[in-house]
Parts: C-alpha cells; structure tokens; sequence
C-alpha cells in the first residue's frame, strides 16, 4: 500500500480533464491500485476518491462515509454507470481534494440508480440517497473530466483556480 500524491488544478487541468477509460480485468494489479487509492483518501482526509486524482485515468472510484468513531466502511466501484437519477433535486455543500480549500453549493439528482463491479469484479446494483448519492456523482464526474467548480457560474469556476494556484504557489 502506498499514499500517492492527489494532483489539484494548479497542477495543470490537462490529466484532471481526461475522460477516464473503461477496467478490462478487475486483477490483483487492479486491487493494489485501489488499495493504494483508499490508504491515499484516508490520509488526505476525504470520503471519496477517483482514480484520476491520483494520476490513473481508469475509470475506479472508493469511497468511505463512515462517520468519526464508526468502524471504517471501504466501498469500491469499478467501471460504475448511473442507470437512473431522481427528478428530486439536493443541493450540497461540495469541496474536492483536487480543488483544495474551496467549497460552494452544487446540485445534483436527490437520488441515483447504479451498477457497478466490486473488489472482487462481481456486479453490483445499487440506489444511492443523501451524502452517498452526492459523493458518488460527484466522483463520477471525476471519471467524466468534470470538476464540481464546472458546475458554478464561470466567474466563480475562474476565481477557484486562480484562488488555488495562488495556494500552492505561496505554500511552495
Ligand atoms: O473527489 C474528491 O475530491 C473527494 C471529495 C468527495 C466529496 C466531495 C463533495 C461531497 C462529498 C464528497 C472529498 O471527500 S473532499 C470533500 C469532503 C470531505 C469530507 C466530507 C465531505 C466532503
Ligand atoms: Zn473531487
């Protein structure tokens, strides 16, 4: 296991803005790049995470919404599809590791059918409310190319870049 760097947008948008390619085989290299994408997420900290983020272009995401005190509750998605989403809107307070310190509402499906390929490369369905439901379409952008600042107003897009590019720049 092995904590990788998370690449924000001051790192250049170029790998972020990859749409991320489909898993041919859910293998042993598969699972120790997952694992090593959930030891990096926990150490950020942050309760979800694609792949991208880390450089990977493939379309895996973890995720944990365990609360503080709660025993730990790893989810893994591999090639996960949104088959269905509420007309029910849920607006949230979203931030993003890759977008550090910035922080604005988003709205998103109340609600979402998915399927998807576990640990162990069996297919799962599932239906997904409440913080389960922001995180996961939230990490699927990721898969997208898409950033959750791509859904605020282009001023405020504009201002979270140059606002985080200003972050790195003075902690460097
Ligand atoms: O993709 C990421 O950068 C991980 C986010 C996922 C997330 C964003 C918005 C709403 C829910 C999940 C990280 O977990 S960082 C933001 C965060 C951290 C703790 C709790 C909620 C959001
Ligand atoms: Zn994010």
């Amino acid at each position: 296991m092995a904590i990788r760097p998370i690449l924000t947008v001051a790192d250049g948008l170029s790998v972020l803005k990859q749409k991320s390619k489909p898993v041919e085989q859910v293998d042993d290299a598969l699972r120790a790049l997952m694992d090593d994408m959930l030891e990096t997420m926990y150490d950020a900290p942050g309760i979800g995470l694609a792949a991208v983020q880390i450089g990977e272009p493939v379309r895996v995401i973890v995720m944990d919404l365990a609360k503080e005190g709660e025993e730990p509750a790893p989810r893994y998605f591999v090639n996960p599809e949104i088959t269905w989403a509420s007309e029910e809107l849920f607006s949230y307070e979203e931030g993003c590791l890759s977008v550090p310190e910035i922080y604005d509402a988003v709205e998103r499906p109340a609600k979402v059918k998915l399927t998807y390929l576990n640990y162990q490369g069996e297919k799962v369905e599932e239906e997904a409310e409440g913080l389960y439901a922001v995180c996961i379409q939230h990490e699927m952008d990721h898969l997208e190319g898409v950033l959750f600042i791509d859904h605020l107003s282009r001023l405020k897009r504009d201002r979270a870049v140059q606002k985080v590019k200003k972050l790195v720049r003075d902690a460097a």
